[in-house]
């Protein structure tokens, strides 16, 4: 109840006032809540992106999802992801930012968005602010999954077998670790200087990571 999308500006909202406006229906004041989540391949960000999808009622992006289904409808766009995604490195950053444009334009009216697999580079991470700005939106919080690496290769191969995606191989794994560390992990320092990364201990069951989630999302700016 937090996340205002203020329409009404030159406002003062005080938490008694964003009481009484919610409770009238009428008044289009809007509540918003941006999360990214944000880890390295195998982290669990489309588990729980799902999880948080249905909890907080957010309207999901995985761009390893979109790209994954223009590869599958042989489009000129999954052609190209595919020469990338099939070595285990990232799609081009004008690409991407390009399906994210497109997200915003065909979800206007969003309660909140939830952002996994995107932002994964700095690139990304400038593009993405200055969409949400040019829309008074910003990012509430960062959910960085922290896994052991072992376990991600672990769950990576795991995926490997039972779904058969060509990038769950051993040695696209190696290079998939290797483009985060490079390309993605200074994306933490980023958030982290805008006061927004919040790391999680993603080892453990779904369940157990699920409700560490919970915990810190329910009491942003509590
Ligand atoms: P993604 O689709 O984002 O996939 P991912 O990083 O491999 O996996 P994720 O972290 O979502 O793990 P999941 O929950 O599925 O990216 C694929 C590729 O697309 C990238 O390598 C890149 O080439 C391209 N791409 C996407 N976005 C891009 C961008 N913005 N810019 C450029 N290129 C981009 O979990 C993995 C497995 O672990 C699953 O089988 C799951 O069931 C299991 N699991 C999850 N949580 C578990 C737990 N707690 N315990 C045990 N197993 C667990």
């Amino acid at each position: 109840m937090i996340y205002l999308r203020n329409k009404v500006k030159g406002f003062i909202l005080t938490k008694q006032t964003i009481i009484y406006l919610c409770s009238c229906n009428n008044n289009r004041i809007f509540f918003m809540l941006n999360i990214i989540i944000f880890g390295a391949p195998g982290s669990g960000k489309g588990t729980q992106g799902e999880n948080l999808t249905k909890r907080y009622n957010l309207t999901h992006i995985s761009t390893g999802e979109v790209l994954r289904n223009k590869i599958a409808k042989q489009t000129e766009l999954g052609k190209l992801a595919d020469k990338y995604m099939s070595q285990g490195q990232l799609v081009p950053d004008n690409v991407v930012i390009d399906i994210l444009d497109k997200f915003f334009a065909d979800n206007p009216d969003s309660e909140g968005y939830i952002f996994d697999g995107f932002p994964r580079t700095l690139r990304q991470g400038e593009a993405m602010d200055e969409m949400l700005g040019k829309q008074n939106e910003s990012i509430n919080v960062v959910l960085w999954l922290d896994v052991d690496d072992d376990e991600l290769v672990s769950r990576l191969l795991n995926r490997g077998k039972k779904e058969g995606r060509d990038d769950d191989t051993l040695e696209t794994i190696k290079s998939r670790l290797q483009v985060y560390n490079r390309k993605t992990e200074p994306l933490k320092e980023f958030y982290s200087k805008q006061g927004k990364l919040v790391q999680i201990d993603g080892m453990g069951t779904v369940d157990e990571i699920f409700s560490r989630i919970e915990n810190v999302v329910d009491n942003l700016n509590s």
